[in-house]
């Protein structure tokens, strides 16, 4: 009798770490990194089928935004990027690039609106290769950051606005990720 009653307390008392572990890390604090699928669309002209956001690997270094996109990068081919890094869900920085790896780093003032451009001060960079799109960004290059969250829009210039992709949503932020792996 004895010991099928420890294991089913022990089975019990694993269900609850189970249940219980994810559920308090969750709330304590966002993952150090996250993908975010999105659909295969014909329709879009330079489709995003994946957007995984990474934590940096520790102060000092950078964050990436990884896009996939379903084939290869192209003259005319262009990227958008907003990333919150005070997660407030309002835009900090603002990415722009085209084919193959020039771009501009921008302070946001919302999601249409500019500040000052900062591409020298080393916050971000954009590279495009092949399949890939990589922003790599300080979070912490405007204030010290303990979360961040980043949206994206893909186009062709002069392609109609129809064609754009926006993940996770056009003026959507994704959810947070820790803006650094805990040391
Ligand atoms: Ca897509
Ligand atoms: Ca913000």
């Amino acid at each position: 009798m004895r010991a099928p009653r420890v294991a089913c307390l022990l089975a019990a008392l694993a269900a609850v770490s189970l249940i219980a572990t994810p559920v308090s890390s969750s709330a304590a604090a966002p993952p150090a990194e996250r993908t975010i699928e999105d659909a295969v669309e014909p329709g879009k002209a330079f489709d995003v089928v994946s957007v995984t956001i990474t934590a940096a690997p520790a102060e000092g270094r950078k964050a990436t935004i990884a896009i996939q996109h379903d084939r290869r990068v192209d003259v005319g081919d262009a990227i958008d990027v907003w990333v919150d890094t005070d997660a407030d869900w309002e835009p900090d920085l603002f990415i722009t690039g085209t084919s193959y790896s020039e771009y501009a780093v921008y302070r946001a003032r919302s999601w249409t609106t500019r500040g000052g451009e900062i591409t020298d001060q080393g916050c971000a960079s954009l590279k495009m290769d092949r399949r890939r799109s990589v922003v790599r960004v300080d979070p912490s290059c405007l204030a010290p950051s303990t979360r961040f969250s980043a949206s994206v829009r893909s186009y062709v210039l002069d392609e109609p606005a129809r064609t754009d992709d926006y993940v996770p949503g056009k003026h959507r932020f994704s959810p947070r990720v820790l803006s650094y792996l805990p040391q």
